[in-house]
C-alpha cells in the first residue's frame, strides 16, 4: 500500500540549485505526485542570515515514516548539510517528514504531523495548494483554514522557478 505523505523543503545557502537537487534525489526514490509554489522567505529566529527558499512536496511512497525520515536525511547528507546542535543553523537543504497520512507520531526528533504547520506560512500554505481538503489529523485542523490565519506578507512566491523545478522533476522516474 502506498502511502502518502508531505515534505517540507527549506534551504538558505545557494537555494536555488540546493533546493532543485534535493528535490530531485527524493524523486529518484519516491514518487512526486506535486511541488507546491516556491517561495523566498524571511529567516525565522536569525534575522542576520540569507533568505530560504521554501516549498512542500507531496508524494506516494511504499516507504514506512521513520524509512522516509531516514531517506530524507540521507539525502541532507549527500547534498553536505553539516548538522550542529543549532536548530536555526543556515542549511544548505533541510528536508522535513511534515505529513505522512493519518499517522501521529510524538518522538523528541520526529513529530507528525510537524507541530511548525501551525505557526509557519510557507508549510500552510505550500500544503493548503497541494491539498486544501487536508485536516491535520492530531489538532483537527484544516490546512485551509490554518493558511488563512497565518500571516503570508513575508512570502514571495517564485513562479518561474517554481515551473522550471516541476518540468525537472516531471522526467524522473523513481528507481525504489
Ligand atoms: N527553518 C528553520 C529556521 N528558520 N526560516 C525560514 N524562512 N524557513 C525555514 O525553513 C526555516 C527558517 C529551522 O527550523
Ligand atoms: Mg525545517
Ligand atoms: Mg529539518
Amino acid at each position: 500500500m502506498m502511502a502518502r505523505a508531505f515534505i517540507g523543503v527549506g534551504s538558505n545557502v545557494d537555494p536555488e540549485r540546493n533546493v532543485l537537487l534535493g528535490i530531485q534525489r527524493l524523486a529518484q526514490h519516491v514518487r512526486v505526485a506535486g511541488v507546491s509554489t516556491v517561495y523566498r522567505t524571511a529567516p525565522i529566529g536569525r534575522p542576520e542570515q540569507a533568505d530560504y527558499y521554501n516549498c512542500v512536496v507531496a508524494v506516494e511512497t511504499a516507504l514506512p515514516p521513520l524509512e522516509l525520515s531516514r531517506l530524507l536525511h540521507e539525502i541532507e547528507r549527500e547534498l553536505g548539510r553539516l548538522r550542529t546542535d543549532d536548530r536555526y543553523a543556515a542549511r544548505c537543504i533541510d528536508l522535513d517528514l511534515i505529513v505522512y497520512d493519518d499517522l501521529v507520531l510524538n518522538f523528541a526528533e520526529l513529530k507528525v504531523p510537524d507541530p511548525d504547520i501551525l505557526t509557519r506560512a510557507f508549510l500552510a500554505a505550500g500544503l493548503c495548494e497541494l491539498a486544501p481538503t487536508l485536516v491535520l489529523p492530531d489538532s483537527g485542523r484544516s490546512v485551509r483554514a490554518i493558511a488563512a490565519e497565518l500571516q503570508t506578507s513575508g512570502l514571495t512566491p517564485l513562479p518561474s522557478y517554481t515551473t522550471r523545478l516541476r518540468e525537472v522533476v516531471r522526467q524522473i522516474e523513481p528507481r525504489t
